[in-house]
């Protein structure tokens, strides 16, 4: 079998449900049309430009990282009234940085869908919210959005994790992410890697060294399943199934839009009683917030 189904379906059929049961994931190529992934592109590039303007007029804050802050969470970030963010590396200097720059230049950007109408519509659209419902099975609801970017050559790590560890909502399989390429991904410049069908091993315990990650004893990366997609190509995977995308080791850049719902039926708990149900077959809690507490 492929990795990636290289026709984009108008529908969800029996057999991706299937797919995405036992392997935890479905891909299919041109998921966007061209003119989509384009017009995804410009709106990325205001929302960042006008976020980058409100930081020189007072508008957004820049916010340093927590004290104690490691790896991915050691950058700074400019936050505005409405709560979007841009995540720089560690070390960069956002007012150093024209607005060009800037969006040449960040990790990651996070909950702007309502900044722009071309991101209002994506995050409804009837092959993205509409696709992973059939999947899952259910009308989906939208929990967070990120647009995801590894500049060439210094694009760092996402390390292995399983989406749920950074939540508390349940059951664990009614939560899943849809993740658009808008260039081509490769394996050069930082594709998503899959192990396929480990989303059925359950939770597996994360602790927080470069970012909040898989502890290396439980899994085994020889085993990964790169997927490339060319832009406009979109993943769809299940909260628990094990992912990581590498640094970007090319001269191009490589953007990604990730959406992130759960099931209408799912319910937020709280971190304790998540920590109950995301924990392994001894009952150790497994997520990002409980692997602080826990060492
Ligand atoms: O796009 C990437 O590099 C990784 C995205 C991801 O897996 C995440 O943020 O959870």
């Amino acid at each position: 079998m492929t990795a990636v189904i290289e026709s984009c379906p108008d529908q969800i059929s029996a057999a991706h449900r299937a797919q995405y049961t036992e392997l935890g994931y479905v891909a299919f190529q041109n998921v966007l049309s061209p003119e989509e992934v384009e017009a995804a592109r410009v709106a990325l590039r205001e929302v960042t430009h006008s976020m980058m303007r409100q930081l020189e007029t007072g508008q957004a804050s820049l916010q340093q990282a927590p004290a104690g802050a490691t790896k991915n969470y050691a950058g700074p970030r400019v936050v505005t009234e409405t709560g979007c963010a841009i995540h720089f590396e560690s070390g960069v200097d956002p007012r150093a940085l024209t607005p060009e720059e800037a969006e040449l230049n960040y990790r990651k950007l996070h909950d702007y869908d309502q900044q722009h109408p071309v991101f209002q519509n994506l995050v409804e659209h009837t092959k993205i919210r509409g696709f992973l419902g059939d999947l899952i099975g259910q009308e989906m609801v939208l929990k967070a959005t990120m647009a995801l970017s590894k500049p060439p050559f210094i694009g760092s790590e996402k390390p292995w994790h399983q989406d749920n560890a950074y939540f508390n909502w349940l059951p664990l399989d009614m939560v899943g992410t849809c993740w658009l390429a808008l260039d081509d991904a490769t394996i050069d410049n930082g594709c998503m890697h899959l192990l396929v069908g480990q989303h059925q091993r359950g939770p597996l315990r994360h602790h927080h060294t470069i970012d909040c990650e898989i502890l290396p004893d439980r899994i085994d990366p020889t085993q990964a399943t790169p997927v490339e997609l060319t832009a406009g190509g979109a993943l769809f995977f299940s909260a628990l199934l094990p992912h990581q995308t590498p640094p970007n080791s090319s001269p191009e850049r490589r953007r990604a839009l990730q959406f992130q719902y759960r099931g209408v039926e799912a319910h937020q708990v709280s971190q304790e009683e998540f920590g109950k149900v995301f924990a392994e077959a001894d009952g150790q809690p497994a997520s990002c917030a409980l692997a602080y507490e826990n060492g």
